[in-house]
């Protein structure tokens, strides 16, 4: 539960430094090498809070992982809204609203984000670089000599993301004088990663988890990233075009859009989509090259859909069809895994990824989660303690998403479900929005009638579970962030229930249609993937939604 609000007296108030003040208290803890503390004036369409920038060094050297003399440089910024000693007052106490709201970073992290997304609605907010810089990208976790940083790979996976809770919180007493009435953690992609490893492994630090398109399962899905250009290399020898590629993603989603029942352009459940691309192989004269495949182009479509196997079994989750191929299949490969490959896993930043075969890819996906799996898995089903905390988590995921397999978020939350007990059991504290049509934490550029997702309306709804105790059922989603210039908006029901539209009306318009309860996924079982072999902590083995 919250922790209890402690309001300051006005005598107590008037001891409570002012922003300006913070800095010099910070720099006489033994764990802040650096920190600044200004107020940030009021630019449109911000309000002025107070920016601390502070940057943690608790732990060293060999002991905690780093090299001789290193120590550890996690950068956190928190934004306050400004305190009533700073001149705020329309809060809690000041310009604050009683509470925090923690923001998750992206693909490597490394930078320390705008935290005005949580000033401006009255949250003390922060975000961090998790410990290394962004000019690094993944190459922060390889030393000069070959061998692995686990000092900065640590910082990167949970230590940076729990000093930023710690910190946040400690700022919010210190400048306020009070605790937090509730925290939130609020993130997408590596911020939906980020949230997750918080509900696991730090399970009292936050009230309510908003967590995005999530990076969990990362030892196991960053490889299958680079799966589609390892299959396109063996198969065609090089990178379809980008031509091809579009022609095959919009027949796919022209093949699939009706099995919902509803020709409007979005696939409502792709995994519901068997469209192979064997039938978009050109058919003599008559087809035009350049809109059509050859026989070993579809090939290598058919596995970027399938997703890496071993000997017929799922190692992991291809791209779903209707998805664009432009994030991980294009002229070069996707950065992030093809730096995955040379600085971690085979810790060779000569490494090339073309050595890599189809019949090798099942060696090397291994290799990555037994070295990876423990420190970066974030696939811990056990929530068990987040319940207890009183916990609530939200997952969103966007069914056409470029760069992350949404059936790794199915496939989770199918793992956390079975050992919460059951689905009436997990959904008490952990919900499930898949987004149809939408990418990669929103938009909807393939599929332009799908309602998108609003983290606004998400994290309103988190909030509303959690200081309401209204679980939401479904959230009604727009197909344009101007809602008056939508043209299409549906609720998207909480997984697994379906979407059902009631018969009579406009079939473009939210209030024709319910959620129906289901008590099972009828697709379950094709997101089987192999066990586990990091951990071995039931992956892939048949879990029972119907408890
Ligand atoms: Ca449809």
């Amino acid at each position: 539960m919250a922790s209890a609000a402690l309001v300051p007296s006005a005598g107590q108030a008037a001891q409570l430094p002012t922003c300006g003040g913070l800095a010099a208290i910070l720099l006489a803890n033994p764990d802040i090498s650096a920190a600044t503390s200004v107020v940030q004036p009021a630019i449109t369409p911000h309000n002025s809070y107070c920016l601390v920038n502070i940057t943690v060094s608790a732990l060293s050297g060999p002991k905690d992982g780093y090299l001789p003399g290193q120590s550890q440089q996690v950068k956190v910024g928190i934004g306050l809204p400004l305190s009533a000693a700073d001149g705020g007052k329309n809060g809690t106490q000041g310009d604050w609203n009683g509470r925090i709201e923690d923001l998750g970073g992206g693909g490597y992290a490394g930078i320390v984000g705008p935290v005005t997304g949580a000033t401006d609605a009255g949250y003390a907010g922060s975000s961090t670089d998790t410990g290394h810089s962004a000019a690094q990208q993944g190459k922060f976790a390889l030393n000069p000599d070959n061998t692995l940083n686990w000092g900065l790979i640590r910082d990167f996976a949970f230590n940076g993301i729990h000093e930023q809770a710690v910190w946040t919180k400690k700022l919010v007493q210190m400048y306020y004088g009070m605790d937090p009435i509730f925290t939130y953690w609020n993130g997408c992609s590596t911020g939906g990663r980020q949230g997750h490893q918080q509900a696991q492994k730090y399970p009292e630090d936050f009230d309510g988890i908003l967590a995005g398109a999530p990076a969990f399962n990362w030892d196991r899905f960053i490889p299958s990233e680079q799966w589609g250009e390892i299959a396109m290399n063996q198969e065609v020898g090089a990178p379809i075009s980008s031509a091809k590629l579009d022609a095959v993603k919009k027949e796919s989603i022209k093949a699939c859009d009706g099995l919902d029942g509803i020709t409007d352009g979005i696939i409502q459940d792709p995994r519901a989509c068997h469209f192979s691309a064997k039938s978009f192989v050109c058919k003599g004269i008559q087809s035009d090259p350049a809109n059509c495949l050859t026989d070993a182009e579809a090939s290598a479509v058919d596995k970027i859909w399938e997703g890496p196997a071993q000997q017929g079994k799922q190692l992991w989750f291809g791209l779903e069809r209707g998805t664009t191929f432009v994030g991980l299949d294009g002229s070069s490969p996707f950065s992030i895994s093809t730096q995955w490959f040379q600085y971690w896993v085979q810790q060779d930043p000569t490494f090339d990824w073309h050595t890599i075969t189809e019949a090798s890819f099942p060696d090397i996906f291994t290799k990555s989660e037994i070295k990876f799996h423990d420190v970066i898995g974030t696939d811990d089903p056990d929530l068990t303690d987040f319940r207890d905390h009183g916990g609530k988590m939200i997952m969103y995921h966007g069914l056409a998403d470029l760069l992350i397999m949404p059936r790794g978020s199915y496939n989770y939350y199918n793992r956390a479900t079975d050992r919460a007990g059951g689905l009436k059991h997990v959904q008490q504290f952990y919900r499930f929005f898949p987004y149809p049509g939408n990418s990669h934490c929103g938009g909807n550029p393939d599929q332009p009638n799908a309602p998108l997702i609003s983290g606004t309306d998400l994290f309103n709804a988190l909030v509303n579970w959690v200081e309401h105790g209204v679980a939401p059922d479904s959230i009604v989603a727009w197909n344009n962030p101007d809602h008056t210039k939508a043209t299409f908006n549906r609720p998207i029901c909480k997984y697994p229930d379906k979407l059902v539209y009631k018969g009579t009306g406009s079939n473009q318009d939210a209030a024709n249609f319910i959620c129906q309860q289901q008590q099972n996924d009828d697709f379950f079982t094709s997101q089987l993937v192999v066990p586990d072999r990091g951990a071995n902590n039931g992956v892939g083995q048949l879990q029972t939604l119907n408890k």
